[in-house]
């Protein structure tokens, strides 16, 4: 038996629950002890109804453990080895995977979609009934299972709590800098949203040889993070208009890139207008569902050759990313301690919820006693 957080309905705080039964792994499945779980704002995301979700269903897809057990065919990963998941399983096999694009991979979409396995299928069971995953994943408890297709196998000596948000926020952040984007040496971005994902969209910029970052945020705590991460200037967007200060900094031009990492409607406006005749808008954040692109398509779009792209997990390709991630942060260049704000239990994770929705905190950490 197990412990986990289980989301039972919208709004409703997460059931803390100890019975949770895991089978054992089948096919092409491994069995994961959970060393620790980041919450983002995506698992705040299920559990306010803004992203659909079948319940019961065990939040959390930010997480790195120890494979327990391995099903059968599993010949990649072994029990002892440390992972980090994948929320996007990538088969290296699909139109997409074989593309570079594993992000998009084919047979991540049937979990993403069902809640259950990549067959559409569950694991877990509490109080009779069977218990969904989010995104393959289910990192709000002590024990997984994952498709072994959804692992990274990584080094044994690297903190769990900073692997466990390299398995998300950090692939994500960096990931739309470094991959989703075309940023130049010297380009002036600016990122809408300084929180687990917008600081990492920071960091990836600073790496890539940005001129100038401007951070936006409504918080001053986190303007201040946005600093030691690699921002330049900063816009309280609580006490200025965002769009008029960006224009204001760029000599009325905009920014050759923005990163909308929130996820409103207002934002995105804004993301798009701050950006200068042919560049770029990079759509990060996860909006509801009825939220819209709205740009005029001749003076917006035709006229201005704004590029206005989405970003899926970074566009990674997590196999070559998690390694690439894991040297920057050896060696200095990728600040991942940092974005610990607490570490916590998993029966604080409601707290945590709370703390998210003031933006105090870059990342709460969830750590298993394995
Ligand atoms: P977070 O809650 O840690 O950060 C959001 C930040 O936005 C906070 O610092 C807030 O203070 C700030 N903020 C809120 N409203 C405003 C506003 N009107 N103007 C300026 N700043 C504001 O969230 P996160 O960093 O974990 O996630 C950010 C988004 O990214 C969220 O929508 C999440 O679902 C999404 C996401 N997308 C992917 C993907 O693949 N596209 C992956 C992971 C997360
Ligand atoms: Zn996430």
């Amino acid at each position: 038996m197990a412990k986990a957080a289980v989301m039972t309905g919208i709004d409703q705080p997460l059931e803390i629950r100890d019975d949770i039964e895991v089978e054992a792994p089948r096919a092409g499945e491994l069995k994961v002890r959970m060393a620790a779980s980041g919450v983002c704002h995506s698992d705040l995301s299920m559990q306010n109804g803004t992203m659909m979700a079948a319940t019961p269903i065990v939040l959390g897809h930010e997480g790195a453990g120890i494979v327990e057990e391995v099903g059968e065919g599993v010949t990649s990963i072994k029990p002892g080895d440390k992972v980090i998941i994948s929320w996007v399983p990538q088969c290296g096999e699909c139109f997409f995977c074989q593309r570079e694009q594993g992000y998009l991979c084919e047979q991540a979409n049937a979990a993403l979609a069902t809640g259950g396995l990549l067959d559409g299928t569950t694991r877990m069971t509490s109080q009779g009934a069977p218990l969904f995953q989010m995104a393959a994943s289910g990192t709000f408890s002590e024990v997984t299972i994952i498709p072994a297709i959804g692992a990274v196998k990584i080094p044994g000596d690297i903190d769990m709590r900073v692997a466990a948000l390299i398995g998300c926020g950090v692939l994500t952040g960096t990931g739309a800098a470094m991959n989703t984007a075309n940023i130049k040496k010297g380009d002036v971005v600016a990122v809408v949203g300084c929180g687990g994902v917008g600081l990492n969209v920071i960091q990836g910029a600073r790496i890539k040889g940005a001129g100038e970052i401007i951070a936006v945020d409504m918080n001053e705590t986190k303007l201040q993070m946005a600093k030691e991460f690699g921002a330049t200037a900063t816009v309280n967007a609580s006490q200025s208009d965002p769009v008029s200060q960006v224009m204001e900094m760029t000599g009325q031009r905009g920014a050759d890139v923005a990163f909308e990492v929130i996820g409103l409607q207002q934002t995105i406006d804004q993301t798009i207008t701050m950006v200068r005749r042919g560049g770029q808008a990079i759509l990060v954040g996860v909006p509801k569902m009825d939220a819209m692109v709205n740009v005029p398509a001749f003076f917006g779009v035709v006229l201005a050759e704004k590029t206005i792209k989405g970003c899926w997990y970074g566009s990674s390709n997590v196999q070559k990313d998690v390694p690439k991630l894991i040297e920057l942060y050896k060696s200095g260049q990728l600040k991942l301690d940092e974005l610990i704000s607490r570490t916590i239990t998993v029966e604080q994770v409601n707290e945590a919820f709370d703390a998210m929705k003031t933006g105090e905190v870059a990342r709460s950490v969830i750590e298993y006693s394995v």
